[in-house]
Order: structure tokens, then C-alpha cells, then sequence
């Protein structure tokens, strides 16, 4: 990947104030993480969009890895997956390190029965509270393995219609545990209309449903600090910024792993006969103001609002689960493992339905067999006796024959 035209995303371009506040947080942990998650049906462009976000954003990829849920016997019989799937990168900038770890988690949506298809989604953010959970009531504690879930970026099928139940009620269970930010995907396949009375239908479903998104915060307190003017202003700055954002959501995103060139520049895009749509253009789609509530002006806020938030409700809901069973621990306080759900998987379903259809038919040829070999061992019987009973007739005769020849003599 080509690397000279990347512009800076610009962490180091924050207003000053927050900028500090960045710094000062990774140096109190050496490197920042923040870990994202990608969820939506397949084909609306996760993957493109995780890649264009490496692209336009990160100058080096450093590992990449896979974290395969499935076992080998069970792939060999289904190979569709609902994988989790994390690329992890560093992003460097100044003296500032951020580590990012994407989640990508193909299978969402694609059975037959998605019956509680966001329970494998919710089972791993809540896993990754356990384990850090259980990091922290580790003696030496000084550095935590942390891939608590910052952000799920949830794309939505762009169209003319309602937003479908599923997808809904998925919203409606991830935005209880983690950071929700829901994007209208492939946003180019509307017109600009249809786009503006998606993004409405969109934005009322999630008022009537109560589903609680991620807001940037205002901080309008700040305004009336007691602080020099150029600190004023950089605030003000900043709330205008997050009142822009908070009236472009949901994101209209495009990806596109294509470069074009526009005016001697090189640009990502997606080529119409009628024209380009470029990712980075702010009059053409949303990307931007994604990338910049992510990486630079929410970054804090997606982490500290993981930490204080939803990490802690789940730590305390654990914690009194744990108070109510301490009589059976003998006294030593540790978390109880959660409860695995691996049967709400839908994945797991349809693999088990697999695995039955599987072992009937070996059971019916087993049988087969086991017939074929009795028939043999009956035929073998009748040939025997038939053996047998031609040896006696001999003799018999043979007898009959001495018998014969004893009266002679
Ligand atoms: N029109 C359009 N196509 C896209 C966009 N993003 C991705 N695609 C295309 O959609 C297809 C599926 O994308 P992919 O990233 O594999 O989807 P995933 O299954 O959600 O990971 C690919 O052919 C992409 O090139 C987009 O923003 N607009
Ligand atoms: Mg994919």
C-alpha cells in the first residue's frame, strides 16, 4: 500500500485543549486503544469500509489476525461463518501512539433463522468485560489486555422502505452495552432525496424505540469557564463541530478501496458514468465526520464513556450476581464465568441441524449394512446346514453301503 499520499488524520490537530487531554490519558497508559466494531448484513460494505478507513487513515498495518470461533469439524460440515475477525493496527502520530483494533464479524443476518442473531455480538462484547474484569482483581495489574468493545458502527440497509426488525431490535441490545453508531451504508445506491427521508425514518425509528446511540457531548459548560479567549474559542469550535455531527447522524458512508485522480490529487472513490463520488468529500457522503468522531474528536469520549459507562454496569451487575452466590464461594470473592449461550447462535443452530442430518443418514447406512451382513450370515446358515445335510445323507449311504456288505460276507 502506497503510503505518500495518506493524509494526517490529525489527532496532533485537535483543539489544544483536547489534544492535551489525549496525551495526557495515553501517557498514564503508555499507548491509547481504542477497538471498534463493524456489525451489519453481509454485502453492505464492512469490510470495504474497515479497509478505506486503514487506507485513508492508517500509515501501517502491523498484524493482522484472526480470531476464529468456529472448530474444524464444524467448518468442514458448514462453511459459513459468523466469525469475529480483528485487524489491529497502530496509528502514530507526534508522540502520540493509538492502537486500533477493528472487529469485523461477517455472518450477521445471513440465516435462515436469525432468531436472537445479535446474541453472539452481545456474548463478545460482555466477554471482553469479563476478561478485563478479572485482569483487574489480578495482583500485578500494571498492564490490562483490553479489547473492550469503544464502538459498534452498525450499518443499516440503505433503502426506500422501514428498517427491518431485526436489525432493530440488534440496535436495541448492542446500544445496552457498548458505544451504538448506527451508519446508512452504500449511501450512493440513493438519491439525495431518498437519502434525506431515509436518515429521517431512520432517526425517528431510534427516538420511537428508545434505542440509546452514541451523542457527541456539547460540554457548553466549558463556554462559561473562567478561561482565556483563545481557550473559549477553541471550545466553541469544538461544540459547533459536535453540533454538526449530532445533525448528520446516522453517517451516509460510502466505501471504496479505488483511487481516482481529481485535480493532480489522488482520491478514493466510487466511478457512475455520471460522475465520481469521492469517500473524503464532505458534500458527497458522511465518511469524514465518521472518521473524525472515531479517531479525533470522540475518541476520548467513545473510551472514557466504554470505561464509566457500560463497563461499569456490567461489572456491577456481575458483582451483585456474585453477592447473592457469596454463601457457595467459601468466602473467596471471584466472578463466576458467565453462563456460555452458544446455543442462541444461529450459526451453532444450523450447525447442529447439519450434524443430526448428518448422523441420521450414517445411522441409516450403518443399518443398511448391519442388514446385508445378517442376510449373509442367515445364507451362510442355510448353505451350511444344506452342507451338512448333504454330508450325513453320505453317510448314510456310506453306512447303508458297509451295513450292505457285512450281511454279504
Ligand atoms: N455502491 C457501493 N458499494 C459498496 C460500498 N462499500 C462496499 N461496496 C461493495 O459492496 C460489496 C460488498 O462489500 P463488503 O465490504 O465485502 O461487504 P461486507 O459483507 O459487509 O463485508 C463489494 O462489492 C464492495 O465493493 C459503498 O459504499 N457503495
Ligand atoms: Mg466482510
Amino acid at each position: 500500500m502506497s503510503t505518500s499520499n495518506i493524509p494526517s488524520v490529525g489527532i496532533s490537530e485537535l483543539p489544544n485543549q483536547i489534544y492535551k487531554k489525549v496525551l495526557k490519558n495515553a501517557n498514564k497508559h503508555n499507548d491509547q486503544v481504542l477497538n471498534l466494531m463493524v456489525v451489519g448484513e453481509s454485502g453492505l460494505g464492512k469490510t470495504t469500509f474497515i479497509n478505506t478507513l486503514f487506507q485513508t487513515t492508517i500509515k501501517e498495518r502491523t498484524t493482522h489476525y484472526k480470531r476464529d470461533t468456529s472448530d474444524d469439524l464444524l467448518k468442514t460440515i458448514n462453511t459459513k461463518t459468523t466469525n469475529i475477525e480483528i485487524t489491529r493496527c497502530v496509528l502514530e502520530e507526534k508522540n502520540f501512539n493509538l492502537k486500533l483494533n477493528l472487529i469485523d464479524t461477517p455472518g450477521y443476518g445471513d440465516f435462515i433463522n436469525n432468531n436472537k442473531a445479535w446474541l453472539p455480538l452481545c456474548d463478545f462484547i460482555d466477554e471482553q468485560y469479563d476478561h478485563y474484569m478479572r485482569q483487574e482483581q489480578q495482583p500485578f495489574r500494571s498492564t490490562k489486555f483490553d479489547l473492550r468493545v469503544h464502538a459498534v458502527v452498525f450499518f443499516i440497509r440503505p433503502t426506500n422502505g422501514t428498517m427491518k426488525p431485526l436489525d432493530i431490535i440488534t440496535m436495541k441490545e448492542l446500544s445496552k452495552k457498548a458505544n451504538l453508531i448506527p451508519v446508512i451504508a452504500k449511501s450512493d445506491t440513493l438519491s439525495a432525496n431518498e437519502l434525506v427521508e431515509f436518515k429521517t425514518k431512520v432517526r425517528n425509528c431510534i427516538d420511537e424505540k428508545a434505542i440509546r446511540i452514541f451523542t457527541p457531548p456539547l460540554f457548553e459548560e466549558d463556554i462559561s469557564a473562567n478561561v482565556d479567549e483563545d481557550t473559549t474559542n477553541n471550545n466553541k469550535l469544538a461544540i459547533q463541530h459536535a453540533k454538526q455531527l449530532i445533525e448528520s447522524m446516522p453517517f451516509a458512508i460510502i466505501g471504496s478501496e479505488d483511487q481516482y485522480e481529481v485535480n493532480g490529487n489522488k482520491v478514493f472513490g466510487r466511478q457512475y458514468p455520471w460522475g465520481l463520488i469521492e469517500v473524503e468529500n464532505e458534500a458527497h457522503c458522511d465518511f469524514r465526520k465518521l472518521r473524525s468522531l472515531l479517531l479525533r474528536t470522540n475518541l476520548l469520549d467513545l473510551i472514557n464513556s466504554t470505561n464509566e459507562i457500560h463497563y461499569e454496569e456490567y461489572r456491577k451487575a456481575r458483582l451483585q450476581v456474585n453477592d447473592e452466590n457469596k454463601d457457595n464461594t467459601h468466602g473467596i470473592n471471584m466472578v463466576p464465568a458467565p453462563v456460555r449461550k452458544l446455543s442462541h447462535n444461529p450459526r451453532f443452530k444450523e450447525e447442529e441441524l447439519a450434524l443430526k442430518r448428518y448422523f441420521t443418514e450414517q445411522v441409516k447406512v450403518e443399518e443398511q449394512r448391519f442388514r446385508q451382513w445378517e442376510q449373509n450370515i442367515v445364507n451362510e446358515r442355510i448353505r451350511l446346514n444344506n452342507d451338512l445335510e448333504e454330508e450325513q445323507n453320505k453317510v448314510k449311504k456310506l453306512e447303508d453301503q458297509i451295513r450292505m456288505l457285512q450281511m454279504k460276507s
